[in-house]
């Protein structure tokens, strides 16, 4: 379209990020991957195929926005249970995620162990947290104090909900990061709750990101359902880190779609009202818009729709068919192996 062509020259918002119009595709890709992954655990959970889902969607434009200002295998990065669309964009394979929802052998987070979405990887410098709510931000700044000790050039961001920053551990670690200057990035992803607790019930401030001023970092706010204002604080945030100049905390407003988890009655707690008002303003939506805005045809995305639908069932298949964990090895790594017993007891 001439319009959309003329649009595009004149400087689009993705051009002035520094992204190209296949960047803005494939983050499309990517949150449309995270939208129907959630969507499939549930209905597993439902069919009594997997025991446990716990789903993000609403967090596609967030995550995925936060997930591309970080340098792929040099950044660290410590995400917490809702980042699937991290990890999506750090490199987890469609299967590998359905390894760890069925909970096989194959799982390569824990082959099993943990609960699904505790993401990590070697490889892609994710560290792997817990369902502790907050125990990753020590974790965080922990890996910021030895890159800056050992002067390394990478930075590390941190994620959590809302709710984790309710814990002393956060409000430590924004402390001691902020004392130090160190390069982290403590990226909050305020779904406005916590389970069935609200916000307001949470915390008496109207922002997340108004805490920042009580650790002397800056507190930038973005729209979490929007993709390229996530992209756009989470960049700027992580280029003060890289110039040295210490962390920040960045507040991406989104919203939950979906139950807490598939043992979760949100009907208890929200009204179908608020629900509606939300899924107006899906991140989804507003990135097809946005490309549509820019020419994309409305063929690329029936076809994008039909190859993540495709390589969602062929990384089921695949999952589903593969080992379940042997019993024996359940407490494998929680306990050291081919240690000597202490003198005097027997094997
Ligand atoms: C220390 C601790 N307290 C309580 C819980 C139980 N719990 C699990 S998830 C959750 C809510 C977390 O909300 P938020 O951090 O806003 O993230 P969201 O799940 O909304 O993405 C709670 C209270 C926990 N896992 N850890």
């Amino acid at each position: 379209m001439a319009v959309s062509a003329k649009k595009a020259k004149a400087g689009a918002r993705h051009e002035r990020l520094g992204l190209a119009l296949e960047d803005v595709k494939t983050m499309y890709r990517q949150m449309l991957l995270m939208r129907l992954v959630g969507e499939r655990m549930m209905q597993l959970n439902r069919m009594g195929r997997v025991a446990f889902s716990a789903a993000s969607d609403g967090h596609e434009a967030a995550e995925v926005g936060a997930g591309w200002a970080i340098q792929r295998g040099k950044d660290w990065c410590v995400p917490y249970y809702r980042d699937l669309g991290v990890a999506i964009v750090l490199g987890l394979s469609t299967v590998d995620e359905f390894r760890g929802v069925f909970a096989k052998a194959t799982d390569p987070t824990s082959g099993g162990r943990q609960l699904l979405n505790q993401f990590s990887s070697v490889e892609n410098r994710i560290l792997s947290g817990s369902v502790n709510i907050a125990t990753q931000f020590p974790h965080a700044v922990g890996l910021a104090l030895a890159a800056k000790i050992k002067k390394e050039d990478h930075i590390v961001f941190v994620f959590g909900g809302e709710a984790a920053t309710s814990p002393g551990d956060w409000h430590e670690s924004m402390n001691f990061a902020s004392v130090h200057k160190l390069p982290v990035v403590f990226v909050i992803e305020n779904n406005l709750l916590a389970i069935s607790t609200t916000f307001e019930q949470q915390m008496a401030v109207k922002n997340v990101a108004d805490r920042a001023a009580a650790y002397a970092m800056p507190g930038l706010i973005a729209d979490g359902m929007d993709v390229l204002d996530s992209f756009e604080k989470v960049k700027e945030a992580a280029a003060r880190a890289r110039a040295g100049r210490g962390p920040s905390l960045v507040e991406l407003k989104c919203y939950r779609y979906l139950p807490h988890t598939s043992d979760d009655d949100d009907s208890k707690y929200r009204s179908k009202e608020t629900l509606a008002y939300w899924r107006a303003r899906d991140p989804i939506d507003k990135g097809r818009a946005y490309l549509t805005e820019q020419g994309v045809s409305a063929v690329w995305f029936d076809e994008v729709r039909a190859s993540v639908v495709a390589e969602i069932e062929q990384a089921i298949d695949q999952a589903e068919s593969e080992p379940d964990p042997r019993p024996e090895d359940a407490a494998r790594h929680v306990y050291a192996e081919d240690r000597p017993l202490p003198r005097g007891t027997r094997a």
